[in-house]
């Protein structure tokens, strides 16, 4: 395997531990769902892809498959692609191959292990292509590297539906952020979920194979290892339901008995049943979609559905 360099912009220790315990001293507390991804976590992730109640990786495939020479075309000549989020990059090599001439590539994600895993997989593939890793969580101001060719344009990649992972606000923010980092003459394909009934939603997030029930449960496990706190994993569960009001999926670690946590040299008391929020999932329309992405002076000009309409892929342009 070729090894690929990786630039770190990762967070220090120090900031997650005092963004935990800010999230543990909050009523009802919350983790960010960002702190899923560690190795472990990684591998749990792509393995859920591949249950059969989680349709959307398959959906989002199938769209991939059939719209990826339109995609290419939209987002031109001489483009350097972006990816929020990348993971195995399992979606962004049909891209790849379908692109005309691609000046770079820069997969952004917050695991290193995923990251070098996937940037020595794509050196393989795409033996012409600089790639520029960056270990980073992309919410905050990312630096990105040169390259050897110029660029026409940017383009971020932002499949799988992460966006749904941040609420309305922290989605308008990031949208923003995009715009920002692609400029006047850039562009973004954004993979969005879409609103569905109630049992396939909820048989997505609660796998019988219990695989999102063990990544949910991991975060703690891996805050055991990195922070040096003491969560016992058996007394806690993963919860899955979904908002109709909001329209998401919200998952949380509940307490299943009364017992005190340690971390940062801090005591957290859980009450039995006490739920703490760690993820938000949201299933959105087009037209919502839409309204959020012009929030953020984008403008939706295409958007590509698999034939079921549970999964969109969507193409954006910064408005004038
Ligand atoms: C990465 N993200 C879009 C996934 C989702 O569907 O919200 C993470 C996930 N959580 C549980 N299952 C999958």
């Amino acid at each position: 395997m070729p090894r690929i360099r990786i630039l770190d912009q990762r967070p220090e220790t120090d900031a997650i531990l005092d963004e935990v315990c800010h999230g543990l001293r909050q009523r009802p507390r919350r983790l960010p769902s960002k702190y899923f991804y560690d190795a472990a976590g990684s591998a749990l992730f792509e393995r859920i892809c591949a249950q059969p109640e989680y349709y959307l990786t398959r959906s989002e495939l199938a769209i991939m498959r059939e719209h990826v020479a339109a995609m290419a075309a939209c987002l031109g000549l001489d483009v350097l692609l972006i990816e929020y989020g990348s993971g195995s990059g399992q979606k962004t090599r049909h891209l790849l191959h379908a692109l005309d001439s691609p000046v770079a590539y820069v997969p952004v994600d917050i695991a290193p292990a995923a990251l070098s895993a996937s940037g020595a997989a794509m050196a393989l593939e795409f033996p012409d292509l600089e790639i520029l890793p960056i270990c980073a969580d992309f919410t905050t101001r990312v630096t990105l590297p040169s390259t050897r060719r110029p660029a026409r344009r940017r383009a971020v990649y932002f499949p799988g539906s992460t966006l749904g992972n941040f609420d309305a606000r922290g989605s308008v923010r990031l949208l923003r952020q995009i715009r920002e980092v692609v400029g006047s003459a850039g562009a973004a394909l954004i993979g969005i979920d879409l609103q569905k009934d109630r049992a396939a939603l909820e048989a997505a997030y609660n796998d019988v194979a219990g695989i999102t029930a063990a990544f949910t449960l991991n975060m703690l496990a891996r805050f055991n290892r990195e922070l040096g706190a003491d969560f016992d994993l058996a007394r806690f569960r993963h919860r899955a339901i979904y908002n109709s009001l909001a329209g998401r999926i919200e998952t949380f670690i509940v307490s299943r008995t009364a017992q005190d946590v340690h971390i940062g040299g801090e005591c957290f008391h859980f009450a039995a049943d006490e739920a703490m929020l760690v993820e938000y999932s949201c299933k959105y329309t087009a037209e919502e979609f839409a309204r959020l992405a012009t929030m953020a002076g984008l403008r939706v000009e295409r958007c590509w559905t698999d034939a079921a309409q549970r999964f969109s892929v969507q193409y954006l342009a910064p408005m004038p």
